[in-house]
């Protein structure tokens, strides 16, 4: 067993995929969303021998049995017969039988490929949840780990003219040493959750670019792949135009219109290095911290916010697949007034982020490292911090993003704080424009004395946490009398408060999972939350009712977490209101 453990890592960490940058934005692509052929495999047939040494994958399932030379052989798979299954999307909504399945399935499509003299492609993936391994034509491209952020494969040597066969291994199933582990609250999506595009660039081309302002002038670096070469820069609406010669450039002393909620002005960027080019649309602002007080472009902000997963609207919700449905979910949230988002607890399509951005919204976006994961393995360590840094790079150009958050709720220990304390320094080194949070825990010392008290919190530029007065603990009539001891001198954001009610549960304001309890809980936490000195921010928890299947309430839950302010199907909650009346009067 040890064995077949160690072939599988070694065979999983030798074919990493390229990263760094922003490969798919701005650029010519195909998508490669559609329907594609999969078949269902929990013991792994594709990758195993029977006694359990190491198939050598590329005489399974990757070599296609539609492509399949050998005919004499016995080959017990037929991805032509197969079913049929939508990319981007989960497979746990698109098939009973996989709705509560963890393990391996197989995919397959095929890509018609001509190729361009002086052109390279790629093979991108906007998310698989939570493994995969990737081979066209029989060759194994790489594989990828963590199952919310992009990645890529270089295959301009791997297609060839015609008909090519893509197939993709995909496991979701959880571990102890994985980020996030065994144990979260919220449904486990497996599958080729995102976008899949092919995407051609020149010889040489923009692998990267990176801008930020720092409220008198515009940053810009650049990195290129194949070769080196000047590269233009414009902003034509501001008038600037610069030609980069050693990766970075200034432009000083310039006054763009802010981005804000008000006014979320974005501005068109053209990069060109011969024949590459990317467009894309970005913001400029400034925010940071002073004493207790988070200021956007120079001035404090309070933070009217909500937390949401990224699962559609709809009687059968799953991941989001689409701009339509992150549009759906980002309606509700300006519905309720916010002007800023917690999108828990794992990166959230780049579609979400960009239009996020485009309607007003400053962001938290966040890592899954969510309760107690594996603190001492180094190997749990690195598989954060890439997913970290893909985040980071995949989102660095957006300006809606104000807040880094590398934790949910962690216990408090030496190996968790040296864990967390290497990743808010990775943050830093990355990036010195925005804050850093986790959301931390609060404790009740006795039924009317809160404390947070965490030595994470020295770390952080916000002191960010989560309480349930009135669902966890106590009543909603306890949040009058409770007295709170956080730490001072840092801006304060209640980064989940909130309860369950079910959608049409009419009773009386003591009955838990009724609307009206739910509604007297968001009065009382609301006035009480209030009184905190320092605070700059709320974030209801949550915005939709979101699947589980730590929720089995039979006719209440049935899989759902039903502390959304509006169901899985859109419709209000009373508590809904309570919220909104709040924000409209701040
Ligand atoms: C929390 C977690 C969140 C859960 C929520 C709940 O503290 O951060 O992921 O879903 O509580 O509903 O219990």
């Amino acid at each position: 067993m040890r064995r077949l453990i160690f072939i599988t890592a070694a065979l999983l960490l030798t074919l990493l995929p390229a990263r760094a940058g922003v490969l798919a934005p701005g650029r010519e692509c195909v998508s490669l969303g559609g329907r594609w052929h999969y078949i269902v495999d929990p013991m792994d047939t594709g990758i195993y021998k029977y006694h359990m040494t190491l198939q050598k994958p590329s005489k399974r399932f990757f070599a296609d049995r539609h492509f399949y030379e050998d005919k004499t052989r016995l080959v017990e798979y037929d991805f032509d017969k197969a079913p049929l299954i939508d990319v981007p999307g989960d497979w746990n909504t698109q098939s009973e039988r996989l709705y509560y399945y963890e393990g391996s399935v197989w995919y397959r499509r095929t890509v018609d490929f001509k190729p361009e003299a002086g052109k390279r492609w790629f093979l991108y993936f906007g998310a698989v949840n939570y493994k995969c391994m990737v081979g066209i034509n029989n060759t194994i491209l790489g594989t990828h780990k963590g199952g919310f952020t992009p990645f890529w494969f270089e295959v301009t040597d791997v297609l060839k003219e015609g008909s090519n066969s893509l197939v993709v291994w995909v496991n979701n199933t959880r571990g102890q040493s994985e980020v996030p582990t065994l144990n979260y609250d919220w449904w486990n999506y497996g599958g080729i959750t995102r976008d899949v595009k092919l995407v051609s660039v020149p010889e040489v081309f923009i692998k990267d670019y990176k801008i930020s302002f720092d409220g008198s002038g515009i940053d810009i670096t650049v990195s290129l792949d194949g070769g080196s070469a000047p590269v233009t820069v414009e902003i034509p609406e501001l008038g600037l135009r610069k030609v980069i010669r050693g990766g970075h450039a200034r432009f000083c002393k310039v006054k763009p219109e802010l981005w804000c909620p008000e006014n979320p002005k974005l501005y068109d960027i053209v990069l060109s290095c011969g024949e590459d080019r990317i467009t894309d649309r970005v913001g400029f602002r400034t925010v940071r911290v002073e004493g207790d007080k988070i200021l956007l472009n120079g001035k404090p902000v309070f933070l009217k916010g909500v937390a949401l997963h990224d699962e559609s609207i709809g009687v059968n919700p799953g991941r989001c697949r689409s701009e339509q449905d992150a549009r759906a979910l980002l309606e509700a949230a300006k519905d309720l007034g916010c002007n800023f988002l917690r999108l828990a607890h794992y990166p959230h399509s780049e579609e979400m982020v960009r239009l996020a951005e485009e309607m007003g919204f400053m962001l938290w976006e966040e890592l899954p490292c969510y309760w107690n994961i594996d603190w001492s393995s180094e190997e749990t360590y690195a598989n954060a911090e890439t997913q970290l840094l893909e985040m980071m790079e995949r989102d660095y150009n957006r300006a809606a993003i104000i807040i880094w958050s590398v934790a949910n709720e962690t216990p408090r220990n030496p190996e968790r704080l040296s864990f967390l304390g290497r990743l808010i320094a990775k943050v830093r080194e990355k990036d010195s424009g925005r804050l850093v949070s986790a959301a931390l825990e609060k404790k009740l010392v006795d039924p009317r004395h809160a404390v947070v008290e965490d030595e994470l919190a020295e770390l952080t530029d916000i002191v960010s946490f989560n309480q349930y007065e009135g669902w966890y603990d106590g009543t909603p009539a306890d949040c009058d009398s409770l007295s709170w001891q956080i730490p001072v001198g840092k801006p304060i954001i209640v980064s989940e408060f909130g309860g369950g009610a079910l959608y049409g549960n009419h009773g009386s304001d003591s009955e838990l999972f009724t609307e009206e309890y739910l509604a007297l809980l968001y009065r009382k936490n609301l006035e009480m939350l209030s009184r905190l000195p320092g605070l700059c921010g709320i974030c209801p928890w949550c915005l939709k009712d979101f699947r589980s299947p730590k929720r089995p309430l039979t006719g209440i839950q049935d899989d759902f977490n039903r502390k959304g302010l509006i169901d899985e199907q859109g419709r209000r909650k009373q508590a809904f209101g309570v919220v909104r009346d709040y924000y409209l009067s701040r």
